[in-house]
């Protein structure tokens, strides 16, 4: 039977917004049977240790149906697409235009527009106050991250997969900072990914093909 672990309690200056609503949305669509588990995030219950064992960054949605522990939007849609057949195309390249603009929406699109919400809700503070805040979320990721890898070598499966190729990139951007200096897993996962030589190989052809320092890249 799926579960869907939601809110029971949260701030009410996001009710309406918060992603289980998605996920509920999605389950309705399907006409799946479903119950809801609410947590109490007002009194603390998503940072303690019964949820922190389902969710890597102590938020909602989760989805749990039999042994399969779910997080993410938007691969709980996809598994639900898929093990429903509703709301996802059977043509692979129809399904691919479906997964293309699911990642877009929730990174993409969702990447600026999520910090706007956050601004205007007040949740930053002070416009001095923002990088300050940007800086205490990366690192409630990182901690998450950093607990997905302790005693693993890759993010999501045992070999490199293409999760581990997106991650990489995308701590990448953290270079110019000492931001996964605090967080071992993350850094030695980091430096591991880095090291593939198809990486290497990929930022010689890259200097080569833009006449750029290969020094300065790296
Ligand atoms: N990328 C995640 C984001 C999940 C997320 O941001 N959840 C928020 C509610 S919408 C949450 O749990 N916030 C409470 C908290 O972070 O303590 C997803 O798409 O599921």
């Amino acid at each position: 039977m799926i579960t869907l672990h939601a809110f029971g309690s949260v701030h009410p200056v996001t009710h309406g917004l918060t992603r289980d609503l998605r996920v509920q949305w999605a389950l309705e669509e399907m006409g799946l049977p479903y119950t809801v588990r609410g947590w109490d995030h007002t009194g603390g219950e998503t940072a303690g240790p019964e949820f922190s064992a389902l969710s890597p960054f102590h938020q909602i949605p989760i989805l749990t149906d039999g042994d399969l522990v779910l997080s993410e939007s938007a691969a709980i849609l996809i598994y639900l697409a898929e093990t429903s057949g509703k709301l996802i195309p059977s043509d692979p390249q129809a399904r691919a235009h479906v997964i293309q603009w699911t990642l877009a929406a929730l990174s993409t699109v969702e990447g600026p527009i999520q910090p706007l919400k956050l601004m205007d809700m007040g949740a930053m503070g002070e416009p001095g106050d923002v990088r300050a805040f940007l800086t205490g979320w990366t690192r409630r990721v990182l901690d998450g991250v950093n607990r997905r890898l302790e005693g693993r070598d890759w993010i999501a499966a045992e070999e490199f997969t293409i999760a581990d190729l997106l991650l990489a990139s995308v701590l990448r951007q953290l270079r110019h900072t000492d931001l996964m200096d605090g967080y071992p897993n993350v850094k030695a996962f980091y430096d591991r990914a880095m090291a593939r030589p198809a990486w290497k190989r990929t930022l010689d052809l890259y200097a080569e093909r833009l006449g750029a320092d290969r020094s300065k890249i790296e």
